[in-house]
This record gives C-alpha cells, sequence and structure tokens, in this order.
C-alpha cells in the first residue's frame, strides 16, 4: 500500500457556481478519500484551482461586459469559497492564470517539441473581419449544412443532431457581433498521441484490471481513434505559445489544465517554504500514487492524453489513477447551470448543515451509473440515518451517562455479556469493510458499512435496555454503556471522513481532546476502556429533522428558479429573432400530437442523442430521435406526454429511422426545454 498519495480534483472552470452534480462527481468522494488516508497514517497532498482559459469563459466574461482577467477572479473566489463551506478542504488551491502555471505549460510544450511528439497542420478556419479573430465553435452559428436549420451551433445541430466541423457550416456567422465569417487557412499545433501510443498502451495494460470498467470503456474507445490532437487556438486569452510564429496562438485549454494540477504543486510548497525539489516528492517518486477524481466526461484527458503528455517529457512523472464517478441528475433531470436547473452550494448550507449534504451525496454517488439528488432522498438520509441511527444513538447513551452517572463513564464487568460482544465485534467488521471499500475509491459503498456499525449499536441499546436494567442490573446496565461508549468513538473515527464537522462535535461531546484525527482509522476497531472519563457538554443535537414542508418548499424554490427567461445577452443575435410570415395553410400541414413517452435510451456513439419510443392513440408506436441527451435522463422521461410532429419526412440517423420530432423550447441559456401539455390528455390528442 503506497504510503504517500497526491490526490487531485478536476479543476473547475472559472465559469459559474459550484454545485451538487460537481460535488459529487469529482470533489466529495476525493475530500472523503484524503480524510480517511490521512487517519491511516499515509502521507496525502490535496491539490486543486480554477481552470481559467477557455473560449466559454471569454464568451461570458464578454457578455458581462468584463475582462477575463476580473470575471475568473470573481469566480475563482466564490468557488474557492463554495468548496470551504462543504469542507472540502484542498491543501491548495491555486489557478492556471498564474505565471507558475504559464511557465510549466511552456516548458512541457517544449519538451513534447524536443521529444517529436508535436506536429503542425495548416487547415481552414472560421475566420471574423470584425473580431479580427479565428472563431471557436462556440462563437460560430450558421445553416446545418444537412437540414437547412438556420441556428445550427459551430460544431453540431441541435435540430437533427448532425455533428460536423464548423468549417462545414452554410452561411457562418461570428456569434460575438453578427457578421458573415470567412474561411482562411491557419497553422496550428498537434499533440502527435499516436507517436506517445507504444509507451501509454504498455502503462495501461497494467492499471486496466484495477480500473473500473466505465473508465476502461472510454479509454478503449477514445484509443480505438487515436490521432493527433490540436493543442492551440487563435485566441488571446490563455498560455502563449512560445514560438515566435505561434505569438497570436494561446495553447487550448485542455492541454494547460491538467498541468494545473502540477503548478498547483509547485506553488503549494513554495508557500510551505519547502525545498525547491519538494514538488518532485510528490510528481516523480514511484512512492506516490497518484489518483485524479474526475467525472466520467474528463476520462479521455486524464487516462490518455495527459498521461502521455507526461511520458512525453521523459522525467520520471508518476502516472495516475482515474477513479471517474458517473454524472449526478437533480429531481430526475439534468443539472444545467445555464438552464437555472441546479442547486448552488452556498444556497443549499444557508439552509442546511453542510454535513447533511455530504452524507445525501455520498450515499447516492454516481459511482458506477447516473444517480439522482431528490429532496425527498435528502429527507430519508437526514431523518433515518444521520438523525435516526447516529444521532438517537447518541443522545440517548450521552444523556443517560449524564443523567445517572454525573457524566462520567461506567465501568464495565470483566466479561461484557454476547450483545456487547456482537457490537463490537461489528464494529471491527465495519472498520476493514469500509476501509476496503475507500481503498478501492468506493465512498458510497464505505458509507453503507458505517451505516452497519450504527445499526449493529442501536441493536444492542435495543436488546439490552441499559435505561430499564439499570433498575434490576446496575452493573449489566454500566456494561452495556460503557461498550456503546466505545461504539460511538469508533462511530466518530469513522464517520470523519463523511461528516467531519458532526464527527467533531461527536468527539468533543465524548469528552475526547481533538477531533478524531488524533486516533487512527485502524485504532477505532479498538477503542480503549473509557470507564472514568468525563463526557463532554451536550449542547446541541447533532443533526436536525427535515420536515415535509421543507422538502415541499425546497422543490417549489427550485422548479421556481430553473431556466429563467433568456436575458438579452442570452436571446439569440437579431438574425434568428423572426421567421417570414407563413400562410395559415403551411401551419395546418402540420400533424402535431400529443405523445406519450413509452422507452427511452441513449444512442451508441451519438453523446447528444435518445432514441424515444412514443404512443399515440390505440397503441400506436413511433421512434424518434432527439437532441435532448444532454439535459434529460432517459429513466425521467418514460412515462411523460410531450408534444410531436408526426408527419416530418422520416429521416435515418446513427442507423436509426427517426419519424418526426419531439417540440422543445431552445436557446435557454443553451439548453432545449421539452414542451408539454399543462394536465394529462389523451395519447394522440391533436395540438392546433
Ligand atoms: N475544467 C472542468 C470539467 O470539464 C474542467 C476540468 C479540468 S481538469 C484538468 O469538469
Ligand atoms: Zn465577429
Amino acid at each position: 500500500m503506497p504510503a504517500r498519495y497526491l490526490v487531485t480534483s478536476a479543476l473547475p472552470y472559472a465559469n459559474g457556481p459550484i454545485h451538487f452534480g460537481h460535488l459529487a462527481g469529482a470533489y466529495l468522494n476525493a475530500d472523503i478519500f484524503v480524510r480517511y488516508k490521512r487517519l491511516t497514517g499515509a502521507e496525502v497532498l490535496f491539490v486543486c484551482g480554477t481552470d481559467e482559459h477557455g473560449a466559454p469563459i471569454l464568451v461570458n466574461a464578454e457578455k458581462e461586459g468584463a475582462h477575463p482577467r476580473d470575471y475568473t477572479d470573481r469566480w475563482h473566489q466564490a468557488i474557492k469559497t463554495s468548496f470551504e463551506r462543504v469542507d472540502i478542504a484542498f491543501d491548495h488551491f491555486s489557478r492556471t492564470s498564474r505565471p507558475v502555471h504559464h511557465e510549466l505549460t511552456q516548458h512541457f510544450f517544449r519538451r513534447l517539441v524536443e521529444r517529436g511528439a508535436i506536429t503542425t497542420r495548416v487547415d481552414d478556419q472560421v475566420y471574423c473581419e470584425t473580431c479580427k479573430r479565428e472563431l471557436p465553435d462556440r462563437f460560430v452559428t450558421g445553416t446545418c449544412p444537412r437540414c437547412g436549420f438556420d441556428a445550427a451551433r459551430g460544431d453540431e445541430c441541435p435540430r437533427c443532431a448532425a455533428a460536423f466541423d464548423a468549417t462545414e457550416l452554410k452561411d457562418p456567422r461570428c456569434k460575438t457581433c453578427g457578421a458573415k465569417a470567412s474561411k482562411r487557412p491557419s497553422k496550428h499545433w498537434y499533440l502527435d498521441l499516436p507517436a506517445l501510443r507504444p509507451e501509454l498502451e504498455a502503462w495501461l495494460e497494467g492499471r486496466f484490471p484495477g480500473w473500473k470498467p466505465n473508465v476502461v470503456g472510454e479509454v478503449k474507445k477514445y484509443l480505438a481513434d487515436l490521432k493527433p490532437r490540436p493543442i492551440t487556438r487563435d485566441l488571446q486569452w490563455g498560455v502563449p505559445v512560445p514560438l515566435e510564429e505561434a505569438k497570436d496562438r494561446v495553447f487550448y485549454v485542455w492541454f494547460d489544465a491538467p498541468i494545473g494540477y502540477i503548478s498547483s504543486t509547485r506553488e503549494w510548497a513554495a508557500q510551505q517554504g519547502k525545498p525547491a525539489d519538494e514538488w518532485e516528492r510528490w510528481w516523480k517518486d514511484p512512492g506516490t500514487q497518484l489518483v485524479h477524481f474526475i467525472g466520467k466526461d474528463n476520462i479521455a484527458f486524464h487516462a490518455v492524453i495527459f498521461p502521455s503528455m507526461l511520458l512525453g517529457q521523459r522525467e520520471g512523472y508518476v502516472l495516475p489513477d482515474v477513479p471517474a464517478n458517473e454524472f449526478l441528475n437533480l429531481e430526475g433531470q439534468k443539472f444545467s447551470t445555464s438552464g437555472g436547473w441546479f442547486i448552488a452550494i452556498d444556497d443549499f448550507v444557508d439552509r442546511f448543515p453542510a454535513d447533511t449534504l455530504r452524507w445525501t451525496l455520498t450515499r447516492s454517488a454516481p459511482e458506477t451509473r447516473d444517480s439522482d439528488f431528490t429532496y425527498k432522498d435528502f429527507q430519508t438520509r437526514v431523518n433515518a440515518e444521520l438523525l435516526g441511527t447516529f444521532g438517537n444513538f447518541a443522545s440517548r447513551v450521552l444523556k443517560f451517562v449524564q443523567a445517572r452517572y454525573q457524566g462520567a463513564v461506567p465501568a464495565a464487568q470483566a466479561d461484557p455479556g454476547e450483545p456487547e460482544r456482537r457490537a463490537l465485534e461489528a464494529l471491527r467488521a465495519g472498520v476493514a469493510a469500509a476501509a476496503a471499500e475507500l481503498d478501492r475509491y468506493s465512498t458510497r459503498g464505505a458509507a453503507e458499512k458505517v451505516l452497519e456499525v450504527g445499526y449493529a449499536a442501536n441493536k444492542l441499546i435495543e436488546e439490552r435496555q441499559p435505561f430499564k436494567l439499570i433498575n434490576t442490573d446496575p452493573a449489566a446496565a454500566a456494561t452495556t454503556i460503557n461498550v456503546a461508549v466505545r461504539l460511538l468513538e469508533g462511530l466518530a473515527v469513522l464517520l470523519f471522513p463523511f461528516v467531519p464537522g458532526t464527527a467533531t462535535r461527536l468527539w468533543a461531546q465524548l469528552g475526547l481532546e481533538g477531533d478524531p484525527t488524533r486516533r487512527r482509522w485502524q485504532d477505532a476497531a479498538e477503542p480503549a476502556d473509557p470507564a472514568g472519563r468525563a463526557i463532554g457538554a451536550l449542547d446541541q443535537h447533532l443533526f436536525q429533522r427535515v420536515e415535509d414542508k421543507t422538502v415541499e418548499a425546497e422543490v417549489a424554490r427550485l422548479r421556481a428558479g430553473a431556466a429563467p427567461a433568456p436575458t438579452k445577452a442570452e436571446a439569440p443575435p437579431a438574425a434568428e429573432a423572426g421567421k417570414p410570415t407563413i400562410p395559415f395553410e403551411a401551419f395546418a400541414a402540420l400533424d402535431l400530437r400529443v405523445a406519450k413517452v413509452v422507452s427511452a435510451e441513449a444512442v451508441p456513439k451519438a453523446d447528444k442523442l435518445l432514441r424515444l419510443e412514443l404512443e399515440l392513440a390505440g397503441g400506436e408506436r413511433r421512434t424518434v430521435l432527439s437532441g435532448i441527451r444532454a439535459w434529460y435522463a432517459p429513466e425521467a422521461l418514460v412515462g411523460r406526454q410531450v408534444v410531436y410532429l408526426a408527419n416530418l419526412e422520416p429521416k435515418k440517423i446513427r442507423g436509426v429511422v427517426s419519424q418526426g420530432m419531439v417540440l422543445a423550447a431552445n436557446d435557454v441559456g443553451d439548453v432545449a426545454v421539452l414542451l408539454q401539455p399543462e394536465r394529462a390528455v389523451p395519447d394522440g390528442a391533436r395540438v392546433s
């Protein structure tokens, strides 16, 4: 088992608030793992920081009339504060806009050039004469080369889901200024991944057996189509490419961002006054286990591209484990910051303790498949598990010590009974089982094992009834209470990685100094005899109930805040505002119906598409492909009624004949929102 862990979480873009989906993907699990490993005595460094380059940040800064520096200053601080409020305790939280990162990125590039792993290519790029710059996909709109939709995006069409290069768009227009865009040849630099493939594959072979199937699958899919990747952009905001002939180029954000883990480490070492080569003890010593916690959309960057860049340095960098999580949904729908369908951390912890969120998100963590946060589930986790299992047990036992033993833990008989032995065995088993789950990065599995220890502790009290037993057999009652206090000490250590604030309060209520980090994880299995020790003040309950009316209010609040009307900055450019007037007959020709979704599934190799089976009147079925996968979890659509255009010409897409289209509002801040009748109507009902 390595004695040293270097843990990273995906660098959040300095481009918006952190929400539950982020926490559940790459941050909360990392923090739990770090706290656990430190409890075992391992040396751990936990680094992160904001990812501050890239076109989306430029787009949003421009929308606000702010310089990207000011814009990212604001989001860096806001994001840092949000993490602090839910006890995500990085050792260092840097920014990729800092000089230390720019210098290291340029060094990485030069080493790759020396290594012969950088190539160049001259390609047509969409260019705006007015803005005097090449236009990345997000900055371009135009007419879809396949279906003629005149508001297609730079890389795909929201109507027919065709994917294409921006240079294939007809009548391309600059999204920033609306001017017609042109094409011009442009030289860019490429990371030659195939040149690095042999070393990469040799390493992957050794890692695949220990990796999650979703990660291995994603990596193999990427390797099947491995080609050189463009790593430069014609933008002014980013890490400059250190070549005279590329002075108007910066690195593509995904080239520089992962290097941010290293620059954050170097900055940490400097700020801690460590020796100049301390960072290399973490990044180049084979005794370090590097672990990248990420969401599934980042797998290729962390398991193929960044390791290739590290191998290309030929400087003996350690290579990562990549325990990627799937996605968390919110009340059955995909998170969408721009669409207003998210719960910001700050907003939530203003009303609920951070530990209630940490525990709920851990218990429903999307470790092997997408999962869902609902306020109902939150209420159950808080009331039945945190309060009902851990909180009540602690309160009953410690209040009893206060009331009947003058606040000091009573002595146990030499030979505790079978129920006490079973409970202590459950603690020992729980310590080992939770460790095994955490060692394989399963925080969800580990929390389940800790909960089982809580159940065993409550079972002891149910079986022994010490609060009555004291009247007939005081020695036996004292033994049960003594053992119950040992269980509480063990639970305080086990709970610390998950709910650190509560575990620390429990530790104080037990009359122990400091916090649970005073104890080693493995020692939690054998708490010392607490007889005679004074317990601490029982000033407050560890948890508060969540009432039904609170859940209803929260869901209403979420729905009210969702999908705000597009602000003027989001409204489509004038050219898309209206369409030419049509005769009534043209509208009458549309056969619009209400249809029920009877099944929904993702379309293989098509990131944006869902395949829907619709039911009309008399059980008639239709198949439709819809580009709404980014916003709707398939399972959340089944049973819903939608508005369906039944007489659109069928079209074969990705091998599936799509018979028509379901209608959705677009341009709601880059989100699609399905149209549906305001109440249930017969399937197949006509819309006019
Ligand atoms: N900034 C955020 C994301 O795609 C991206 C991660 C970078 S990690 C080096 O989740
Ligand atoms: Zn322009």
